[in-house]
């Protein structure tokens, strides 16, 4: 086992601080966690730690420190963690397996985040409803990759749950708030695997946790709509 001091600056509410999290939870890495709210959901009068603003470059969470060495930017820290420790990877060992994995890792964070994010910060009924089509109709892919293997690139869990468990965690929230339609059954019972796994425990967010978040957003919508009458 490493004895690596590992700190993450991070959020529960922020999908890319969850997929770090995921990460390191679901590797056995022991870390601890620094919250920084990001600056929507940050309480006044919230210090922001000098070492945050010191070294992640675009102030976002996640950020991680390991032995003084720090990295922000969600993916290039999962691909740090793999450099780092070389237990329980979340990497298939040969070339072509990790370059799967990649690949649907940066799919999905285009093809699967960017409608979610629609949802959640869509003011207009027409627009939510078109980001929730889209969140959809990227199932369908995701629904054709679970119909070869019970995880999303292969026979074990890798980076690519990590990117999900970022949608997963939310996915009550976000149908509070406008998304709309049915996962195939074979998304819903990936969701059910990963709800399994040692990462999910810490990431998982608690019915409070859902009301916050839907709660906020629909206050941001609250006041977009008010502010454009
Ligand atoms: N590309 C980054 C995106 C990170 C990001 O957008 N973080 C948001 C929170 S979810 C943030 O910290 N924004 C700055 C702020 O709102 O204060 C990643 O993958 O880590």
């Amino acid at each position: 086992m490493s004895t690596s001091t590992v700190t993450l600056f991070g959020h529960w509410i922020c999908p890319f601080s969850v997929r770090v999290e995921f990460a390191l939870a679901q590797r056995g890495i022991d870390y601890t966690v620094v919250d920084v709210p990001p600056r929507a959901v940050r309480p006044k009068g919230f210090v922001v730690p000098e070492e945050f603003i010191a070294h992640s470059p675009k102030l976002e969470v996640p950020m991680v420190k390991i032995d003084g060495e720090y990295l922000a930017d969600s993916i290039p820290i999962l691909e740090w963690l793999e450099e780092k420790f070389s237990d329980s990877s979340l990497l298939p060992t040969d070339d072509a397996g990790q370059a799967i994995v990649r690949e649907r890792v940066e799919w999905l964070n285009k093809y699967v985040y960017r409608p979610m994010i629609g949802v959640y910060y869509g003011t207009d009924p027409a627009l939510i409803q078109e980001s929730s089509a889209a969140f959809m109709k990227a199932m369908e892919t995701v629904d054709q990759w679970l119909q070869t293997s019970p995880w999303l690139a292969g026979e074990t869990p890798s980076l690519a749950e990590a990117i999900m468990a970022g949608v997963y965690t939310r996915l009550d929230g976000l149908r509070q708030l406008g998304l709309t339609g049915e996962l195939p059954a074979s998304v819903q019972q990936h969701l059910e695997r990963c709800t399994q796994l040692a990462g999910w425990q810490k990431v998982e967010w608690s019915v409070d946790q859902t009301t916050d978040f839907v709660g906020r957003f629909l206050k941001f919508r609250e006041i977009q709509n008010s502010s454009k009458n």
